[in-house]
């Protein structure tokens, strides 16, 4: 089956039809057909644990650990390695290559996108203000990209904007940015040749710089996470980038929940959280339970403690990025998450029938006489896309510790522990006697 056959089939035709009590349809059957995501490079290890040891030079690690051999606290990006490096006559040399990736947005989802380095978004840079940077970029696509480093201070001619600052990097080649970092904070790389198509299929990265002097508090987790949003009918693989306004998957890191690697921090530890967004058309309103905390720093640089102001919610504007910090002083498990509640489903459509005060035991039994075996009207619009869902569509409904988490999408927990092994999920909290809202 084809892309274009595929993009026959929308979401809106398969949510009508289930929120019209049918439960399979000829053709949610048509739209089950195999994905394409075969032809391309085997997907990047899903979500893994964090690392149990201290991360090496150049690598990913979680915030907690500081290695000998960085001058500067290494940033974790959750479901995202670090881009390693090698020196040349005191020239850090970064290598990345354009190309292709089938990226596991959750167990049972997998999305054709184009990334870096086998991996969508790419990895995250990470350098210091003062560095000498080189970075080689390769492309293996079958069309034209340039690379654009956003928010960095750089010589004009390194900025990455085709046909403007630089010629294309053609299929096949391979280009050389080189400039001395001058700033430092939380920035962003993404193509600035035909934006609309490359960026909707994935490419973006993290940039971070850190500061010469380390900048005071230092904090004990740094964790940093890119925003963005796609467009993948149910029961394909490849996303449309031609879609403006009705996305349907919003992803951290490229990855949506219950895929989503949780933040880990002990009671009492400074965390920051750096957020990027690069998505298509929206801003994402990310917000934190159980905190207070103060915005930092924007892609222009660090905010003056004097003009920081408290939030529960930080609004990240597509094209930005703001870090937030806090004491983690609040033992559990936080939700962390956009707070446009249509961020937080998976493959979700719209325009459905209004059944507010709908009486479902009549409707079913109705149903049951016209349609045996149809999918009964349930609440929850989680269950909805549990019954005959197209293959590679993923629903919004996760078994907790409590009862089913009724989320997806732009969704982590943030795990706040008073003893906390290095690396490891810490499982669900354990609330203490009289703490917890039950049945009276
Ligand atoms: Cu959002």
């Amino acid at each position: 089956m084809t892309t274009h056959d595929q993009s026959l089939i929308t979401r809106r035709q398969v949510l009508a039809t289930t929120a019209g009590l049918v439960a399979v349809t000829p053709f949610m059957r048509a739209a089950a057909t195999q994905p394409e995501h075969q032809q391309h490079k085997p997907a990047a290890p899903p979500n893994q644990p964090p690392p149990a040891a201290p991360p090496k030079a150049g690598h990913a690690g979680h915030g907690g650990t500081v290695p000998h051999d960085l001058p500067y606290r290494p940033v974790s990006a959750p479901d995202t390695p670090t881009l390693p490096f090698e020196m040349d006559n005191g020239v850090k040399v970064f290598r990345l290559t354009a190309e292709p990736v089938a990226r596991e947005f959750a167990p049972g989802l997998v999305v054709n996108t184009w990334g870096y380095n086998g991996q969508s978004p790419g990895p995250m840079i990470e350098a210091v203000e003062g560095d000498r940077i080189r970075i080689l970029v390769t492309n293996n696509l079958p069309v034209h990209t340039t690379v654009h480093w956003h928010g960095l201070l750089l010589p004009n001619g390194m900025d990455g904007v085709g046909g403007l600052t630089q010629k294309h990097i053609r299929p096949g080649q391979t280009f050389k940015y080189e400039w001395t970092i001058r700033g430092h904070g939380t920035y962003m790389y993404h193509p600035h040749f035909d934006e609309m198509f490359q960026m909707g299929l994935g490419m973006m990265g993290l940039f971070v710089v850190h500061p010469k002097a380390p900048r005071e508090p230092a904090v004990d987790r740094d964790y940093a996470i890119l925003l963005n949003e796609w467009s993948v009918a149910p029961g394909a693989a490849t996303p449309d980038p031609t879609e403006m306004t009705a996305f349907n998957l919003f992803t951290f890191n490229g990855r949506v929940f219950p895929g989503t690697a949780p933040l880990l921090a002990r009671l009492g530890e400074r965390v920051r959280i750096r957020i990027g967004n690069l998505s298509t058309t929206n801003a994402h309103p990310i917000h934190l339970h159980g905190y207070s905390f103060k915005v930092t720093g924007t892609d222009g640089g660090p905010i003056p403690e004097s003009a920081q102001w408290p939030e529960v919610t930080v609004n990240v504007p597509t094209g930005a990025t703001r870090d937030i910090e806090f004491i983690a002083d609040n033992e559990g498990d936080w939700a962390f998450h956009c707070h446009k509640v249509h961020h937080l489903m998976n493959g979700m459509g719209h325009n459905l029938p209004i059944v507010v005060g709908m009486r479902p035991d009549e409707v079913n039994a109705r149903l049951a006489k016209v349609l045996p075996g149809a999918m009964p009207l349930s609440v929850g619009m989680g269950h909805m896309m549990e019954m005959g869902r197209p293959k590679n569509t993923i629903g919004s409904s996760t078994e907790g510790p409590f009862d089913e988490i009724d989320a997806g999408g732009m969704f982590t927990v943030l795990k706040v522990r008073k003893d906390l092994a290095v690396g490891a999920d810490p499982g669900w909290y354990e609330h203490p006697t009289g703490t917890l809202a039950e049945p009276v």
